[in-house]
């Protein structure tokens, strides 16, 4: 699909929507949160709420940071889809306002986000069905298609998928939508991971790989790692690739993580 038609269905679902989700993956607010989406849907005076999911993945210090540099509180929400954990404070801060809304009985709710934030996840588990589709063409050849949830509220089957633009290989194999086997600079999207730790959650990376951290040099924490794990070459050199690989994975499937 073309960037052209990923920013249609996102236009598509911000139009057709009372009430707009951004799926945002709570470890790392700024790689996956999109003001250009959220000025849209600003513009067309429609409500948002920035969905923070994945937060079984964080530490309670990480949220209170967030929070405290976010200024209106109020269409800001930590959930876990998979931890079922804010998804009943998420439903009261839609009929909160639902209420706002006179023109229509049934409230429409739309869902937004880049790939792999839970934007599938986020609209199953609010309208308590596995029906959202995974492909956004099928919603999009069949019409559009509703959920309904409880209390009049309808779920926008297919999710608005911001398209990835500017987003380099680092940042994509952070998002976990590369495999890090296909990138050219694995140390990079290593570094990256390990600096998101120090500057998080530097215990828990500690804890993980069962090291001693004493600098702040991504790359010597990567070495480290690797020594710590046996990666060496014959000579006693540390396999910088094959450690930038492991942390990679360890990474995207969720076994590092921010919490501890
Ligand atoms: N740990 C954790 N993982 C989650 C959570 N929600 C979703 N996931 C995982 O994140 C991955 C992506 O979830 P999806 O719901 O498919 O995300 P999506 O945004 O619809 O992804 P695309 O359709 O590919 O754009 C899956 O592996 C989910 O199991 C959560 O709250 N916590
Ligand atoms: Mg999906």
């Amino acid at each position: 699909m073309k960037m052209h038609d990923f920013w249609r269905i996102v236009d598509r679902v911000i139009y057709e929507s009372d009430i707009v989700l951004e799926v945002i993956d709570a470890r790392m607010p700024n790689l996956t949160r999109n003001k250009k989406v959220e000025n849209k849907v600003r513009r067309k005076r429609k409500f948002l709420i920035l969905v923070m999911n994945k937060s079984d993945l964080i530490t309670r210090k990480i949220k209170m940071n967030f929070l405290q540099k976010f200024k209106s509180k109020k269409e800001v929400i930590f959930v876990s889809c998979k931890q079922r954990i804010g998804i009943s404070a998420l439903k009261e801060m839609i009929l909160e306002l639902a209420k706002k809304i006179r023109y229509s009985n049934d409230i429409k709710v739309g869902v937004v986000g880049y790939p792999n934030t839970g934007k599938s996840s986020v609209i199953n588990t609010l309208s308590g069905r596995s029906a959202a589709k995974t492909s956004p063409i099928a919603g999009l050849t069949r019409g559009v298609q509703w959920i309904r949830g409880e209390n009049n509220v309808m779920f926008f089957d297919t999710p608005g998928v911001i398209p990835l633009g500017e987003k380099d290989e680092t940042e994509q194999a952070l998002m976990a939508i590369r495999d890090p086997n296909k990138l050219l600079n694995p140390d990079l999207a290593a570094m990256r991971v390990i600096q998101l730790f120090l500057d998080n959650n530097k215990k828990s990376l500690e804890k993980f790989y069962d090291v001693k951290i004493e600098t702040n040099d991504t790359f010597e924490i990567l070495l480290e790692i690797g020594k710590r794990k046996n990666f060496l070459w014959k000579g006693g050199e540390v396999d910088e690739v094959r450690t930038a690989l492991t942390i990679v994975r360890d990474w995207q499937r969720g076994n590092l993580i921010l919490n501890f």
